[in-house]
């Protein structure tokens, strides 16, 4: 059985998707989806129209959080969320904070640092193999993205708030992984691969980059090299 994810190939919630089967060792093909154009496709498969959606024979599973749970399930090989009580425990909240917290706040700041910044955009593109989208979407960017920062509510105050939690959390994570190579145990567990693919293209962002939260990213990189993710 083929396992199928589509998605945005940039987005943090669907690099923590693929993350989570190379880990694995599970074989997966992609469909990248259009935003916006793409998207009422997604609603047909999965009725509602985020990224990422994966297909496992007739099941169809929405969210990364719900997709990540269901694969440890299926699959149970190279288990990635921890057994005891309290392994478990850490890695649920680990899980939901790098969800409802950190990602939330990295989205914000790409968003803010793609409109300002051409070559960060064209890094961002995803290469869809179609000559025509390919010359199109450069273009398009500029409009779609503050119809993105529009739709996910990112008004300038909301912006400034969000890049000063940001900040702190990343104060945080340097604290939580310096000298550690797992934030839970030994093992590389969902916790790890949740937050180390949210800040996949952070320090792209120049208040993120430097050598402020260096550690953090080497802990980062380390993670996404175990799962094969560049
Ligand atoms: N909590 C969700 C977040 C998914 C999400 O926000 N996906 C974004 C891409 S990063 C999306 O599909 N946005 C399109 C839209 O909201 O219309 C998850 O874990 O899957």
């Amino acid at each position: 059985m083929t396992l199928t994810l589509y998605q945005f190939d940039y987005s943090p919630y669907c690099a923590k998707v693929r993350a989570v089967l190379q880990a694995k060792g599970l074989r997966y093909k992609t469909v990248e989806v259009l935003p916006f154009v793409g998207q009422g496709r997604l609603m047909e498969l999965s009725g509602q129209r985020r990224v990422p959606v994966l297909v496992d024979g007739s099941r169809v599973i929405s969210d990364s959080t719900q997709i990540a749970y269901y694969i440890d399930t299926a699959y149970p090989e190279v288990p990635l969320i921890p057994e005891g009580s309290e392994g478990y425990r850490a890695c649920f909240i680990w899980e939901d904070w790098a969800d409802e917290a950190f990602g939330p706040a990295v989205r914000s700041a790409l968003l803010s640092h793609a409109r300002a910044d051409a070559g960060f955009r064209q890094e961002f593109l995803p290469p869809l193999g179609q000559a025509r989208l390919d010359v199109a979407l450069p273009w398009a960017l500029p409009f779609a993205l503050p119809l993105l920062q529009a739709r996910y509510g990112l008004t300038s105050g909301r912006q400034a708030a969000m890049e000063r939690q940001l900040a702190r959390q990343l104060d945080f994570l340097v604290g939580a992984t310096t000298g550690r190579r797992y934030l839970i145990g030994s093992r590389l567990s969902l916790a790890d691969v949740s937050v180390a693919t949210m800040a996949r293209w952070l320090d792209a962002v120049p208040a993120c980059g430097g050598h402020r939260y260096a550690g953090f990213f080497r802990w980062r990189d380390a993670i996404l090299e175990q799962c094969l993710l560049t």
